[in-house]
This record gives structure tokens, C-alpha cells and sequence, in this order.
């Protein structure tokens, strides 16, 4: 009899080989909020797409269904599903079948619709890909867009920062129609100068807000660190304002070490260094 069984969520998203981003920031963030974290990889890449020219791009589409048909064989349980990054809209057909496969009574579906930033696109996207991620919004209880992916899932115009209250009001209301429990939008800019997260929860109509001193510039991958740590957190039972805390303080604790060590921006952010600390809040807050 396995006792107090570890939770398990599935990671559906590329690999990334170098550019700290996708699974190469899941599956250590996720093991690390003590969740086991199964990996379906959709696409390989030798890099992200974002500064680096020339990357190699391997298509694992024909692959995503049968891993989640063999999973589903296999008897295993999830108690999450968590998705991002798709190289092409074809995928989001093929992911949302997986989801179908591996989705149980409570399990949690987070998805993060990994697909612009500062107002474009990433390389090689375009409206095709808002289109497909519109359609896999509808079977997600909690999703995690920046500004620029809320704006382009919206159907509103993208607001430079800092964003305005009634901007960001608008934001959420028209997100949450899209059917999601919590819209969380990442990379908020407020009047103050400060960055970060604004979360509603669509049950309870109530807004929350962690927020930190913004550093100059954009660092790439630091969506996906906080993605991990709000889908593992909650998957395993932490309040949405404790696990939006919890995982905003990895974001800002990795941002600043990527600041202070001088690290290449488009080699993602040094959430390595900052997941002593995190273990240790994530203890406090739900034991081990
Ligand atoms: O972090 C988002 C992301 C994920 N995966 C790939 C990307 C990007 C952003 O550019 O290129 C392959």
C-alpha cells in the first residue's frame, strides 16, 4: 500500500536544449515543489526561437497521442496537466487529446499559452497559434498569459508598460470569459514601477497581486519558472494567494541572481541558485 503517494503532474511542452525555458524549467521546479513531473515532450529544439539563429527544430506531433494513450494503459494517475509552448497550431489538436487521456476526476489543467512577449509574437507564431490556444483555454482551470498573450487572447490592443488599472480590468474580465477558474497574467507593470502577477479568481470574483521591483529589461524563460511553481504548488494543495506568493518569489529571487551573476538574458533565468530558498518556503508552507 503506497502511503501518502507523491502527486504527479504531466508536463506537456518542448525541449528546449539550451535557453533555460519549457521542460528544461519544469521538471526542476516541479521536483523541487516535491511533485513528481512526467514529461510529454511536443517538439525538440537545440535552443528556444528568441535571439538564437540557426536552431534545429524536431516536430514530436504523431508522438504526443500515443504517449498519453500509453500512460492512460498503464493505469497512471495525474493529479495535474500542465501545458505551453506549441512550435505550430496542429499541436494544440494533438495536446488537447492528450489532456482528454490523462485528465481524471480533480485533475488540475494549467494552461500557459507560451507564445509572445513585449507585444509580438515569438519567431515562426502568429494568429493561428492565438486561435489554437483559444480553443485550449476552454478545457483549462487555471491559465498563466503575460500581458502581451492576455492582450492577443483578449482581442485587445497590447498596453506598453506600465498598464493602466482599467486596462488590466478589462484584461482579466474578458479572459475569464474565455471559461478558466483563475487567470493569472504574468509580467504586469503597475504605476509604482513595480512588476508581476495579477490573479483572478473567477469563483470568488476576488483579485490578487504579488508584485516586486522591476528589473530593466525582459528575461526569457522566467514565465515558464513561474508556471511550474503555481501548477506544482497548487497541485498540491496550497491557497492560490500562498502559492502565487510562493511561486512569485522564485520569479524574483531567479531574476535578481540572473542580474547580480551578469548571465546572457536569451540563456534564461538562474533559478538554480534560488531553489534552496524556494524548498525551504515551500516546506514552511506545506510540509514535506
Ligand atoms: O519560454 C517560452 C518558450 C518556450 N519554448 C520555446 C520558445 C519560447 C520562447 O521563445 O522559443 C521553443
Amino acid at each position: 500500500m503506497e502511503k501518502n503517494p507523491l502527486k504527479r503532474l504531466a508536463a506537456i511542452n518542448d525541449l528546449s536544449g539550451v535557453g533555460k525555458c519549457s521542460l528544461t524549467v519544469m521538471l526542476p521546479v516541479v521536483s523541487a515543489t516535491g511533485v513528481e513531473c512526467s514529461c510529454l515532450p511536443t517538439t525538440v529544439l537545440s535552443t528556444h526561437t528568441c535571439v538564437f539563429q540557426g536552431y534545429t527544430v524536431r516536430d514530436l506531433s504523431q508522438d504526443i497521442v500515443p504517449m498519453a494513450e500509453h500512460w492512460a494503459r498503464e493505469g497512471v494517475p495525474f493529479d495535474g496537466i500542465v501545458t505551453g509552448y506549441m512550435a505550430n497550431a496542429g499541436q494544440a489538436e494533438q495536446i488537447a487529446r492528450a489532456m482528454e487521456l490523462l485528465r481524471g476526476e480533480g485533475t488540475l489543467v494549467v494552461v500557459d499559452p507560451a507564445m509572445a512577449d513585449n507585444g509580438a509574437y515569438y519567431s515562426m507564431l502568429g494568429d493561428p497559434i492565438r486561435d489554437a490556444f483559444r480553443d485550449l483555454i476552454r478545457r483549462a482551470d487555471v491559465i498563466t498569459p503575460n500581458v502581451t498573450e492576455a492582450a492577443l487572447l483578449a482581442g485587445m490592443e497590447y498596453m506598453a508598460p506600465p498598464q493602466s488599472e482599467e486596462y488590466l480590468r478589462r484584461l482579466l474580465a474578458a479572459l475569464a470569459a474565455l471559461g478558466p477558474r483563475v487567470v493569472a497574467v504574468t509580467s504586469v507593470y503597475d504605476q509604482a514601477g513595480q512588476v508581476g502577477c495579477l490573479a483572478l479568481d473567477t469563483g470568488s470574483g476576488k483579485t490578487r497581486r504579488y508584485m516586486h521591483p522591476a528589473y530593466e529589461g525582459s528575461f526569457h524563460g522566467s514565465g515558464d519558472v513561474f508556471t511550474a511553481a503555481l501548477s506544482a504548488l497548487l497541485v498540491r494543495g496550497a491557497p492560490l494567494e500562498a502559492a502565487l506568493e510562493t511561486a512569485g518569489e522564485l520569479v524574483c529571487d531567479s531574476i535578481r541572481r540572473t542580474v547580480d551573476r551578469g548571465s546572457p538574458r536569451h540563456y534564461g533565468v538562474d533559478f538554480e541558485s534560488a531553489l534552496p530558498d524556494y524548498i525551504r518556503r515551500v516546506e514552511a508552507l506545506l510540509g514535506r
